[in-house]
C-alpha cells in the first residue's frame, strides 16, 4: 500500500485530495499545525481513515519528524498562505509559509529520503500581468501580488531541486479551482453564499471588488486528480492544468443570483475595500500538455460548478 503525506490537509484541495487517494487505497498522512481549537471541519468525515502529524512549514525538524514517522512515498505540498490580499498585509508571512517554506519541505526530503516523489502546489498568480493569452507551461512569470511573488519562488526551487539533485519534484501550476469546500472569503464562495443569504432572508447586500476581473474557474475535485497523476509519470515535469475558458466575476454573480431567483442589480454593490492593489485582469490556461502526457481533462463546467456550490450553500444555510 502506498503512502502519502498531504501539507494542508485541512484546506480545501487537501480534504479533496484525501479522499482521493483514500479511495485508491493509500496510507494518508496529513500534515496540521497545531491550533488551540482544531480546524477539521472539511475532513471530520474521513478522519477516522487518516493519520494526522502536527508540523508547520516554519519548523524545518518538524517537517523532517512528520516524513521520518509517516515514511511516505508521495508528499504533496499543498500548505500557503493562499488568499492573495493578506499577501499585501502580511508580506513577510506569506513569503516565510508559501516561498520558503517550500525550500524547508524540500530540504527535509533531501535528508530524510530523497527518493521521496514531491508534488508543489503552483499558481496561475503567477502569470499575473499575462505575456499572452491562454497561458502555458513556458509563459513567462509576471506576478503581481507578494502571493504570485513567493508562488514563483516555490516554483523555481521545485525546478531546481530536481535539476540539481535529481529529485523527483513536480510543479502543478493551477489555475482557480473552486467547490462547497471553498473558503468564503474567495470570490467564488462569497458569491454563492451570499447569493444564498439574500435569498433566505439572512442578509440584504453583497459588497463586492473588481467586477471585470475575469478567471479560469474549474472544480477542485478534478484538479487534485491531476496532482496524483503527475507523480505517477516515469520523469517528474510541470504541468498547467485549467479548464481553458474564462468568465467576468460579473457573469459569476449572474448565474449564481439567477439560480436563487433573484436580480444581482437590487442586492450587490462594489465596494473599493474589495480593490486591490494590483489586480491580475485574466487568467486563462491551455492544459493540452496535461490532456497530452497525463490524459487530463476537467469533467465539471463553470455553470456546474456554481450550481454544485449554491445548492451546497442552500442546504447548509437552510438546516
Ligand atoms: P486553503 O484552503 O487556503 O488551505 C491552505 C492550507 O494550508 C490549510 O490546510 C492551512 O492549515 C495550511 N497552512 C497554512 N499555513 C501553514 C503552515 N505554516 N504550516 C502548515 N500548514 C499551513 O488552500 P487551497 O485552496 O486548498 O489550496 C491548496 C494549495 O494550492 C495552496 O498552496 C494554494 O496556494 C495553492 N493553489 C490554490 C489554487 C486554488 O484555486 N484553490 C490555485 C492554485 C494554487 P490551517 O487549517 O491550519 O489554516
Ligand atoms: O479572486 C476578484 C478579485 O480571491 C478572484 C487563490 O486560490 O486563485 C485564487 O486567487 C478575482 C480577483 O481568487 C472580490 O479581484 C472581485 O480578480 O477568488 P479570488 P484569486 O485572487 O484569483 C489563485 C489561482 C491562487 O493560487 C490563490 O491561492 O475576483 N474579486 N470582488 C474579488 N475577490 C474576492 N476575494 N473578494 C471580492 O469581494
Amino acid at each position: 500500500m502506498p503512502t502519502a503525506l498531504i501539507t494542508g490537509i485541512t484546506g480545501q484541495d487537501g480534504s479533496y485530495l484525501a479522499e482521493f487517494l483514500l479511495d485508491r487505497g493509500y496510507e494518508v498522512w496529513g500534515m496540521v499545525r497545531r491550533a488551540s481549537t482544531d480546524s477539521h471541519e472539511r475532513i471530520d468525515h474521513i478522519l477516522d481513515r487518516l493519520h494526522l502529524v502536527q508540523g508547520d512549514l516554519l519548523d524545518q525538524p518538524s517537517l523532517m519528524a512528520a516524513f521520518a514517522v509517516a515514511e511516505p512515498d508521495e508528499v504533496y505540498n499543498l500548505a500557503a498562505q493562499s488568499f492573495v490580499p493578506t499577501s499585501w498585509s502580511q508580506p513577510v508571512l506569506t513569503a516565510e509559509f508559501t516561498a520558503v517554506g517550500v525550500t524547508r519541505m524540500l530540504e527535509a526530503i533531501r535528508q530524510v529520503n530523497p527518493a521521496i516523489r514531491f508534488y508543489q502546489a503552483s499558481s496561475s498568480e503567477m502569470f499575473g500581468m499575462v505575456r499572452e493569452t491562454p497561458q502555458t507551461e513556458l509563459t513567462p512569470l509576471h506576478p503581481r501580488s507578494p502571493y504570485g511573488v513567493a508562488k514563483c519562488y516555490g516554483h523555481y526551487i521545485t525546478v531546481n531541486y530536481r535539476e540539481s539533485y535529481d529529485m523527483f519534484c513536480c510543479s502543478g501550476i493551477l489555475f482557480n479551482h473552486e467547490s462547497p469546500r471553498r473558503g468564503l472569503e474567495f470570490v467564488t464562495r462569497k458569491v454563492t453564499d451570499g447569493a444564498v443569504r439574500i435569498k433566505l432572508g439572512l442578509a440584504e447586500r453583497l459588497s463586492l471588488g473588481n467586477l471585470d476581473a475575469q478567471r479560469d474557474w474549474g472544480f477542485a475535485g478534478d484538479y487534485v486528480h491531476a496532482m496524483w497523476l503527475m507523480l505517477q509519470q516515469d520523469t517528474p515535469d510541470d504541468f498547467v492544468i485549467a479548464t481553458g475558458k474564462t468568465h467576468t466575476v460579473e457573469r459569476l454573480v449572474e448565474l449564481a443570483f439567477a439560480q436563487v431567483g433573484l436580480d444581482p442589480n437590487d442586492h450587490v454593490d462594489t465596494d473599493p475595500r474589495f480593490v486591490r492593489p494590483a489586480e491580475v485582469d485574466i487568467l486563462v490556461g491551455d492544459a493540452t500538455k496535461a490532456r497530452t502526457k497525463l490524459g487530463w481533462e476537467p469533467r465539471v463546467s463553470f455553470e456546474e460548478l456554481i450550481a454544485m456550490m449554491v445548492n451546497a450553500d442552500l442546504q447548509r444555510l437552510s438546516s
